[in-house]
C-alpha cells in the first residue's frame, strides 16, 4: 500500500499547474470545482499548502452574486467546452480577468475545507476557517437565493453539468419529451452526427465508447447555448429552461455542506446569517419529498414536469451522505448497494443499476465505477455507523485501484479501467481511504 500512495501522489505531482491541479492531462486540464475539492482531500496528507492554495484559486474565481463557477480556465490549455463557448464575460457578475463557466458544480468546498482544517494546528485551523468563510457564506447564499426560490426548499439544478455525473439516465431522461433545436435533427437526419463523431477530440484521448455520444454532446451543447443567451440568470433561464432539476446527489451534497459550515461557524464564533440558516433546514426538511415509498427509492425530481424522475442511478445512494434521513432509511440504502440486482457490483459502485435498460459498463456516467461516488457513499456509512459496509466498500474500492490504476472510471464487473488515465481525483481518495484507520 505504501507503493500505492506513492504512485497515487506522483500523479498528483504530474498533473499540477499553477495554483491547482487539473482533473487529468490532455482530456481535463482546467481547474474543475468539485475536483479541486475531492483533490484536496487527498492532497492534504502530504502538501497540505497545495490543497489550501487550490480551495484558494477557486474561491478567487467567485463571482459578485456569490456563484463559484464549476470552471476556471487557465489560458493556453485545449478543452472541448472552452471559453470562448462558456463566454462569462456576457454576465455582469463574472470576475474580471478571469475566465469561467457560467453554472456551478456539486458543493463539496465545505468538505474540503474541514478535511483540511483537520489536518492544520488548532490556531492555524480558525485562521484558515476564517478566512474561507464569508466566500463560502456567500455562495450557499447564492445557491437558496438564485436556486431555492421556487417552492419546498430544494436547489435547483439547470445543466446536468452542474451535478458532475453528465450523461446520467435520469437527466438525460428529462429532455426526452421535449423536441431537439432543429440543427440537432438536420444533422441526425443527415447523419452528419457520425461525421461529426470523426472531429471529436476527446476520443484522441478515450475511446468514443466510453464517453458521451456525439447526440448527447451536442443536446447538452445545446443547453449551455440557451443558459448563456439569458446570461446565466436563472430568473431568466427558468422562464423556458432546458433543464430545471432538484437533482438528489446536488441536494445530498449540500445539505452535508451546511452541516460542514455551521460547523466552522461554531468553531470560529461568526454565526450564519438568520436567512440562511432557515433555507438550510428547509432544504433539509424538503429531502424527504424525493421519496418514493412505492418503489422503496429517492429521485431527483423534473420542476418543469412537477415529478420525481423514477430512472434508477447512482444519485439514489447519495442520502446517505447528507446525513439528514432516518437511520432506517441508510440501512435500506446500504441493502441497495449490496443488492447484485441494483448495486451489488464485484467492484462497486455502479453509477447504473446492473439491471437497468441504461447499464453501459464503461460509459460514462451510464455504468461504470468512480471513486468519488464510492467516497462519498462510504463516507455516509460510517457516519451512519453502517461501519462493515463502509469498510468493505473502501476495501474493494482500494483494490480495484491497485488493481487497474488510476483510471477516470471501472468496468464494475470485471473492473477494467476506462476513461481518462492518471485521474487525480481517484490518486487523491485513494491516498484519503489508504489514510483511514483500519488499513488493508
Ligand atoms: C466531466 O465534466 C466535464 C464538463 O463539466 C466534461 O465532460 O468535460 C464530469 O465527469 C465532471 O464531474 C468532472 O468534474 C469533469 C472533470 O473531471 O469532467
Amino acid at each position: 500500500m505504501a507503493d500505492l500512495r506513492r504512485h497515487a501522489i506522483n500523479v498528483l505531482t504530474e498533473n499540477a499547474r499553477d495554483g491547482y491541479t487539473a482533473p487529468a492531462q490532455g482530456l481535463y486540464t482546467h481547474q474543475h470545482l468539485w475536483d479541486s475539492c475531492f483533490i484536496a482531500i487527498g492532497q492534504r496528507h502530504y502538501d497540505v499548502q497545495q490543497a489550501m492554495t487550490s480551495m484558494y484559486r477557486l474561491l478567487s474565481a467567485q463571482w459578485d452574486n456569490g456563484m463559484i463557477p464549476h470552471i476556471i480556465f487557465e489560458p493556453g490549455w485545449r478543452y472541448w467546452w472552452n471559453r470562448r463557448i462558456w463566454r462569462s464575460w456576457v454576465s455582469g457578475y463574472a470576475p474580471r480577468g478571469v475566465n469561467t463557466g457560467g453554472i456551478s458544480q456539486p458543493p463539496m468546498i465545505a468538505e474540503a475545507a474541514v478535511r483540511i482544517g483537520q489536518v492544520l494546528p488548532p490556531g492555524q485551523q480558525i485562521s484558515w476557517y476564517r478566512s474561507i468563510y464569508r466566500p463560502l457564506v456567500a455562495y450557499h447564499e447564492w445557491l437558496y437565493r438564485e436556486r431555492g426560490g421556487h417552492g419546498n426548499g430544494l436547489v435547483l439544478q439547470l445543466h446536468p453539468w452542474e451535478t458532475g455525473l453528465d450523461t446520467t439516465p435520469p437527466w438525460l431522461e428529462s429532455c426526452r419529451n421535449d423536441p431537439a433545436p432543429w440543427w440537432l435533427d438536420l444533422m441526425t437526419a443527415t447523419r452528419a452526427d457520425k461525421l461529426a463523431n470523426h472531429l471529436r477530440w476527446d476520443t484522441r484521448y478515450v475511446p468514443a465508447s466510453q464517453r458521451s455520444s456525439v447526440t448527447e454532446a451536442l443536446r447538452l451543447y445545446d443547453a449551455l447555448r440557451r443558459i448563456r443567451k439569458d446570461k446565466y440568470d436563472a430568473a431568466a433561464v427558468l422562464r423556458h429552461p432546458p433543464f430545471a432539476i432538484e437533482d438528489l446527489t446536488y441536494n445530498s451534497i449540500l445539505v452535508r455542506a451546511n452541516t460542514l459550515l455551521k460547523n466552522i461557524s461554531d468553531d470560529i464564533g461568526e454565526p450564519l446569517p438568520a436567512s440562511l440558516e432557515s433555507a438550510m433546514r428547509k432544504n433539509e426538511q424538503a429531502m424527504a419529498s424525493l421519496w418514493d415509498q412505492a418503489s422503496g427509492s429517492y429521485y431527483s425530481r423534473d420542476t418543469r414536469a412537477g415529478a420525481l424522475l423514477k430512472e434508477q442511478s447512482i444519485a439514489a445512494l447519495m442520502p446517505l451522505y447528507s446525513g439528514c434521513i432516518e437511520t432506517s432509511r441508510a440501512r435500506h440504502l446500504a441493502d441497495m448497494l449490496a443488492d447484485p440486482a441494483i448495486f451489488g457490483a464485484p467492484y462497486p459502485v455502479p453509477t447504473v443499476p446492473l439491471t437497468s435498460r441504461w447499464f453501459k459498463p464503461t460509459r460514462y456516467w451510464q455504468g461504470p465505477a468512480w471513486v468519488n461516488t464510492n467516497w462519498l457513499i462510504i463516507d455516509g456509512l460510517h457516519r451512519y455507523g453502517l461501519t462493515g459496509e463502509a469498510e468493505t466498500l473502501r476495501r474493494t474500492t482500494l483494490e480495484l485501484v491497485r488493481k487497474s490504476g488510476f483510471y477516470e472510471y471501472y468496468h464494475p464487473i470485471t473492473g477494467q479501467p476506462a476513461g481518462a488515465k492518471d485521474f487525480s481525483w481517484t490518486a487523491a481518495l485513494a491516498i484519503d481511504l489508504l489514510s483511514a484507520p483500519d488499513q488493508t
